[in-house]
Parts: structure tokens; sequence; C-alpha cells
């Protein structure tokens, strides 16, 4: 196989809410969705990364240059291209995972529609669907966010992750325990606590929450090893895992017991096998994160979602939980499962109409 083009687009989706979290809130997603075409068969990537640079370091504008001006002219002079090798080919260039996330997806689509084979086949699925969870921002106040909450429990979502913050923390899981009783809950800081806040967070013991999710920085690896020995809510890292080896250091570490494995952060779904494989053999359950994805990464996320280990429901929400229209065939919540792809490659293809609808840019890149 050989890259013929390579063709970046952006497209804008307004979020059906606003989406808020301790480092900012969203209320549409631009994307970058990267397009191959090769002499053997085209595929879609779609890259995480976000507009500004306060998930992690990475930001849309950084992914679309650092691939235009590095990683596409790199794989364009690899004779004998294939999924697996382009981790080797980019392995020189620090960083910027979910551009090469982007590229690598792209090129497995490719790889897996010439040869007829699914993804979750090709990554070792053992599901034909995925029990979901859904990601619930930090809303104005306690009403609204059991309404919201409440919403999504009729939908049929299995579990609730809250986003929290200092002073936005206690009150709401308080608040859904109270009304929802028993119901599976976990909390996401998305790094905003510190250790010396230890004691604070220890009093969200009580509430029987699955896991809380990066509550410190994400290079303090010592710090929430330091805090999983003052809470009995278990450490499940996010930000701080960017690859197999980062995850066996942290596993090693003691800091954490659980693993959110998100695609684009750890530089695609070959690592992410990987990384899956590293937590089974400790024992560590993961689960697949969610960048708020339209149809085409959500595929491939719900096939990674049904390798074995995967234990516990994901943030592959339903499409209507993001878009009012995706660019693909919208993923429906059934029973809170999702259906895993079977057709080949990522299983998925963008509606026409639909991406014309929300491209606010296309680039040919010349090979
Ligand atoms: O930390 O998991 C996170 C969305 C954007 C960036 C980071 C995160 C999230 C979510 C939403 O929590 C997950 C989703 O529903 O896609
Ligand atoms: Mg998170």
């Amino acid at each position: 196989m050989k890259l013929t083009g390579v063709e970046l687009r952006r497209i804008s989706l307004p979020l059906v809410s606003p989406f808020r979290t301790s480092f900012g809130t969203e209320t549409t997603r631009d994307a970058l969705l990267v397009r191959v075409v090769t002499t053997e068969a085209e595929g879609w990537g779609e890259c995480v990364a976000m507009a500004g640079p306060l998930y992690s370091s990475e930001y849309v504008d950084a992914a679309a240059d650092v691939l235009r001006r590095f990683f596409v002219p790199t794989l364009a002079a690899v004779d004998q291209l294939t999924a697996v090798g382009v981790a080797r080919a980019l392995e020189k260039f620090h960083g910027h995972r979910m551009a090469k996330a982007a590229l690598e997806t792209a090129v497995l689509d490719a790889e897996l529609r010439a040869e007829g084979r699914p993804l979750a086949r090709e990554l070792g699925a053992v599901h034909d669907r995925v029990p979901c969870g859904v990601s619930v921002g930090i809303m104005p106040s306690i009403d609204e966010l059991l309404e919201a909450v409440g919403n999504y429990l009729d939908e049929g979502y299995l579990r609730i992750k809250l986003k929290i913050q200092p002073g936005w923390d206690i009150e709401p899981v308080a608040a859904v325990r109270e009304h929802f009783g028993d119901v599976l809950l976990q909390v996401d800081a998305n790094t905003a606590y510190a250790v010396s806040d230890a004691r604070h967070l220890a009093r969200l013991d009580p509430y029987n929450l699955l896991l809380i999710e990066q509550p410190l920085d994400e290079e303090d690896i010592l710090g929430h090893a330091e805090l999983a020995r003052h809470l009995k809510t278990p450490i499940c890292l996010d930000e701080s895992i960017t690859s197999a080896r980062a995850a066996a250091a942290a596993i090693s570490l003691g800091a954490c017991s659980i693993i959110n494995v998100k695609p684009g952060r750890v530089g695609g779904y070959l690592e992410s096998r990987r990384i899956h494989d590293v937590c089974q053999a400790h024992g560590i359950p993961v689960w697949c994160g969610g960048m708020l994805e339209t149809g085409l990464g959500r595929a491939a996320n719900i096939a990674l979602a049904a390798l074995p280990g995967f234990t516990l429901p994901g943030d592959t929400s339903a499409s209507s939980r993001y878009y009012q229209t995706d660019i693909t065939t919208p993923f429906t919540l059934e029973a809170g499962h999702l259906p895993v792809p079977t057709t080949p490659g990522i299983g998925v293809e963008p509606l026409e109409p639909e991406l014309a609808a929300v491209t606010t840019h296309t680039e040919w890149l010349k090979l």
C-alpha cells in the first residue's frame, strides 16, 4: 500500500448543549478529519484535539500543522505502508499523539477496508454491543444537574460521570446519590485538585463512587499514588496515560487502579490495545473514554470498547448526546448499549450532505 493523497478537513458542529469542565466550556466541536487515499483503498480518521490546549497540550490547529509539515510527507515516502508501520515511521517526532492517532486510524481504516476486515475483529473484540455511560458537565445549579441526569437515566445510560472541580464536587455527588439511589456513578476532575486536597476528596468516600478520574496534574504520578493512600474511591487516570509504558509505570507505582483509554491521547488504536493488554495482565479494569467525537471517531471507539478488558461502561454515548445531526448514520442507544460496527475498517463513512454542511475548510496535501 502506498499513500497517494491526503485530505485535511475541518468541521464545526454545534453541541446540543454546552459542555462545561474544569478547563472550559465547549459549545461547538471544531474537529479535524483526515482522509487518506492509498493505492488499495481510502480511509478516515478523526483527530480528537480540541480548539485550545486546555485538556492537554495539543490543539486542533497544531495537529493540522504537524500533519501537513511533518507526518504526511514522512508517510508519503514509505513504500510498503501498513497501519503498524505508521507509528514506526513517525516515532522520531515527539508528542502530537492525537495527530498521529488520526493519521494511523485513517491508514488502518484503508488497510482493513482493502482486506475486508472489520476493526473490532482486528483488535480482538469479544462483544457485539457495548454498555454506555454519559459524561455530565458542570451545571449552573443542582436542580439543572438533577434534571439532566434524570433525562440521561430515562434514555437508558448505564453509568453517570459527573465533572467536578473545587466548589462543585461533594454537593452534586450527594444530590445525585440521594435522588437516583445506587446508579453507577463516577467523577472526573480533569486535574483540578492538589494532593493537599486529600482530606476534602476523602469526603467523596461515603458515596460509593466507581472511581475518581484524574484528580491531579497529568505529570503528578507520585501525587496520585500518595492520594490513593488517603481515598477509598479508586483512582482512574486519563490525562496522565499517554502510552502503554506510562500505563505500566502508573500501575507499578500505585497511582491508579483503573485506566481510561482514549485512542487519540495515546497515539492510536494499536497503542490502545497494548494498554488494554498491560492492564489485563495487571488485573486493572479499563474503559473507553471520549472526546466528543463525531460518528467517525465513535465507531472506532466502540470497536475498542468491545475488547474483553473493557469491563466498565465507557463515555461512548449515543450521537444524540452531542449532536442534532451527526456526520455518519447516528449511533442510537438500545437498552443502554451501542452496537459494535461489523463492516470492514472502522465500519462507517461520513454522509456526504451532512459532512458538507459542517465543513469549514478542505485542504488536499500535495504528496
Ligand atoms: O476528560 O474525559 C474527559 C471531553 C472532552 C475532553 C476531555 C474529557 C471529555 C469528557 C466527555 O469527559 C467524554 C465524551 O462524552 O466524549
Ligand atoms: Mg477525563
